[in-house]
């Protein structure tokens, strides 16, 4: 199974810590936007988190940052309908995008939210990476190619993170993610490792913000680690 790895495990620890002291870090609200105007300056880099209604995208920014509030979570599709960005210690922006595919909200809402998604992941200069969420128990689906396609074209780097890996059994999670990191491995600008997570259990979150703190970390400093 194709699961994150690092060279060793001092090295994984050492990165795990460095993950920990970012996300131990203030992490606040800066904007929402509905519109290209409204977006925050290009200040930090930004990485964002984007996917299908309901896979756990606004979950996921309240697991990294510990804090079970940040970003409103529903059971209903569409709860996030703006982009919501945050700060976090001044060294990283998250976003919690809308998400894509079915939602129950008016049609020209999403029309909206789904157009500006897109202009943004295609000219937002300061973004690092797109952390495109798939559900452990769905896998990809045409709307999650269609995103992927997207971001082949505009060459942003961008990752898969499984998500709610909790609710599915350990043999099928397994079947589900060696599927998605072959299709993944296709295309160009994909990371080619996995992130399989849960915001309800903690899985993977220890090292994903690991990551997070690798895409930060000045480049002097990413030498010395
Ligand atoms: N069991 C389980 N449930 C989760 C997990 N992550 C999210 N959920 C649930 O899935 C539902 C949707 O979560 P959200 O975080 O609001 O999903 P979203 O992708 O932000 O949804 P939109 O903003 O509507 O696009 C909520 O009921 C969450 O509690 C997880 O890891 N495990
Ligand atoms: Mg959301």
């Amino acid at each position: 199974m194709v699961y994150y790895e690092t060279s060793g495990e001092e090295q994984l620890a050492k990165e795990i810590e460095l993950g920990r002291l970012l996300f131990a870090g203030q992490c606040d609200f800066i904007a929402s936007a509905n519109n290209m105007k409204a977006l925050p300056p290009v200040t930090l880099p930004e990485i964002c988190f984007a996917g299908r209604s309901n896979v756990g995208k606004s979950s996921l920014v309240n697991a990294l940052t510990g804090r079970r509030m940040l970003a409103r979570t529903s059971q209903t599709p569409g709860r996030t309908r703006q982009l919501i960005f945050f700060n976090l210690a001044s060294r990283l922006q998250l976003v919690d995008l809308p998400g894509y595919g079915y939602a129950s909200a008016p049609k020209a809402d999403i029309k909206a939210w789904t157009n500006l998604t897109r202009r943004y992941l295609a000219g937002r200069p300061s973004l690092q990476r797109v952390f495109l969420l798939i559900d452990s128990r769905r896998g990809i689906g045409p709307a999650d190619r269609d995103i992927m396609n997207l971001l082949d074209k505009t060459a942003i780097s961008w990752a898969v993170v499984m998500t709610k890996a909790d609710k599915q059994k350990t043999e099928t999670l397994s079947i589900i993610c060696n599927e998605t990191a072959e299709k993944i491995g296709k295309h160009v600008a994909a990371y080619p490792k996995l992130f399989v997570t849960s915001s309800e259990s903690g899985v993977g979150i220890k090292t994903l913000r690991a990551h997070l703190a690798r895409l930060c970390l000045p480049k002097e400093d990413l030498a010395a680690t």
